[in-house]
């Protein structure tokens, strides 16, 4: 990386300087460094303007062996922060999402390329021996490898941690597993499975009826963003230590922590109701564990969807309001309540408690009149917290979602545009690098020249060795 380089330079001016004198050379080097190094270690502040000295990552070098949606979504936001992420994949295959889902004929599906944009793909058969040679190559030269395969598979591979460390004692090796060490740690775990196991699904939902799963990913995606951040520390420290080490996100954990202030109530539960929940204010009893709660909001101020005008027919002509206590006096006046401002039954928020349900079908009453966007801007006049329920469809045409790049086309040369998300981690100096998805072994040629070095008929032969093809079929027997 840029340090090499760094020593290479000082190494090089150094000995120049040792033909003068031993002691100008000292002298030189103290005055240069810390002219260089602005007394803290750092370099001195770029004179470039901003985003116009590369990006955050630039010089990071990832060994993406992640596949489905946990790990690629870390790599994917590594990418968009300048790191050069090679994803090897099974010769033929692929990332088995390439295929999955697939809306357009013969193409990778948005799964696949949504979750592997500013990717580099190189095929390589981890089980042929020549494609274990190139591996090792590219553990010696990457700074991270990833992976989210089930466990054991990387063992299996014979890339254990004992053989990547040894190969590349720098190398921060990056895991995404299902469940951490104990009863579960050897299962194959999907989203929803994590959802359910890190107590999400049974806090979702409404209390008739039965757990619900989430739309958002976070088992998998928020587990990527998790691990992300592991990586992210794992660097840093490196530069203090100069090794790698293993960095590892357990899915149920990583749901575990998004779902954290349920584990909160469960405390809460053993000193009382919690009155919060509408179901306090109806007067069913709590059991033993936390119960689901519906569309009421989590904290102290309570919340709920009320309908707007359309809701017959769109099923999204919805609204999110909250009951924000510093508000309630104007919340009374909109809605045409101006008593309630006074009313001890109302006036507080303790006293409003037992009667959510009935003040929000207030609310709805007022909310009905008008179309989700009017509702916002009327309240938003008034600073009431509130948020439209808006479907994929208007998020998809949100200009101003293209304007700040969290929702970027790009084009492909095979199934042409497609929208993905892109960087919702804004960096002030580093503007997010956000580019289409790689073919299946796109820079497979390009990355054993570039990175490995490999001259033109090495590369044949490499690729007359088998290791980077998929293995032929076996003939059926008649
Ligand atoms: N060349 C040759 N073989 C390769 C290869 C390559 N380039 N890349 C992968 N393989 C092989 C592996 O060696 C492994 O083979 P073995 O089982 O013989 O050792 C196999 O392909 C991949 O294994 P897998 O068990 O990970 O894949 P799967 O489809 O059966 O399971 C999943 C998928 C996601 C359930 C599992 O990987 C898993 O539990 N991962 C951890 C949790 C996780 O990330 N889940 C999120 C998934 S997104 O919803």
């Amino acid at each position: 990386m840029a340090k090499k380089k760094q020593k290479k330079s000082k190494k090089a001016r150094a000995k120049a300087v040792a033909k003068k004198s031993a002691r100008k050379v000292v002298k030189l080097a103290a005055r240069k460094s810390a002219k260089k190094a602005n007394g803290n270690g750092l370099p001195r502040p770029s004179g470039k303007p901003y985003g116009q000295a590369g990006r955050a990552l630039d010089g990071l070098r990832i060994l993406d062996f992640t596949h489905v949606q946990s790990g690629p979504t870390c790599t994917q936001l590594l990418a968009y922060m300048g790191a050069d992420v090679l994803k090897v994949e099974r010769p033929g295959a692929g990332d088995i999402t390439r295929g999955q889902l697939r809306d357009v004929p013969n193409a990778d599906s948005l799964y696949f390329t949504m979750l592997n944009g500013s990717k580099r793909s190189i095929t390589i058969d981890s089980k042929h021996p020549k494609g274990m040679e190139i591996l090792n190559r590219l553990i010696e030269t990457c700074d991270v490898l990833v992976e989210n395969f089930a466990p054991g598979a990387l063992d299996r591979m014979g890339l254990t941690w004992e053989h990547i460390h040894k190969t590349n004692p720098r190398m921060i090796v990056a895991s995404v597993k299902g469940f951490g060490p104990g009863p579960y740690e050897d299962c194959k775990v999907y989203e929803n499975v994590a959802q359910c196991a890190g107590g999400a699904a049974s806090t979702t939902g409404f209390r008739e009826g039965p757990p619900l799963v989430t739309g958002a990913q976070i088992g998998d995606s928020g587990t990527g963003l998790h691990l992300a951040l592991g990586i992210m520390a794992a660097l840093y420290q490196r530069n203090r230590t100069g090794r790698g080490q293993k960095v590892l996100c357990a899915m149920q954990d990583g749901v575990l922590n998004l779902a954290r202030v349920k584990l909160r109530d469960q405390q809460r539960l053993t000193h009382g109701p919690l009155t919060e929940y509408s179901q306090y204010g109806e007067g069913v009893p709590f059991g033993a564990a936390v119960p689901r709660a519906g569309n009421d909001s989590g904290g102290g101020q309570p919340g709920w969807i009320v309908k707007c005008k359309g809701w017959e027919n769109d099923p999204d002509a919805y609204l999110y309001f909250i009951t924000q206590a510093p508000v309630w006096g104007a919340i009374c006046d909109v809605i045409g309540e101006p008593t309630w401002k006074t009313d001890p039954e109302y006036a507080t928020p303790k006293a409003r408690l037992p009667k959510l349900k009935q003040i929000f079908a207030r609310i709805e009453q007022f909310t009905m009149t008008m179309t989700k966007f009017e509702a916002m801007d009327l309240f938003n006049k008034y600073d009431i917290p509130c948020g439209p329920i808006l479907s994929m469809k208007e998020i998809a045409e949100e200009q101003s979602l293209r304007a700040t790049g969290t929702v970027v086309e790009v084009d492909h040369p095979i199934r042409g545009k497609y929208l993905t998300v892109g960087n919702p981690i804004k960096l002030s100096d580093s503007p997010a690098d956000v580019r289409r998805s790689p073919l299946l072994g796109e820079h497979t040629d390009e990355i054993l020249k570039d990175v490995l070095g490999f001259k033109a008929a090495e590369i044949t032969e490499i690729k007359n060795s088998g290791a980077l093809s998929a293995p032929p079929k076996k003939e059926k027997a008649a």
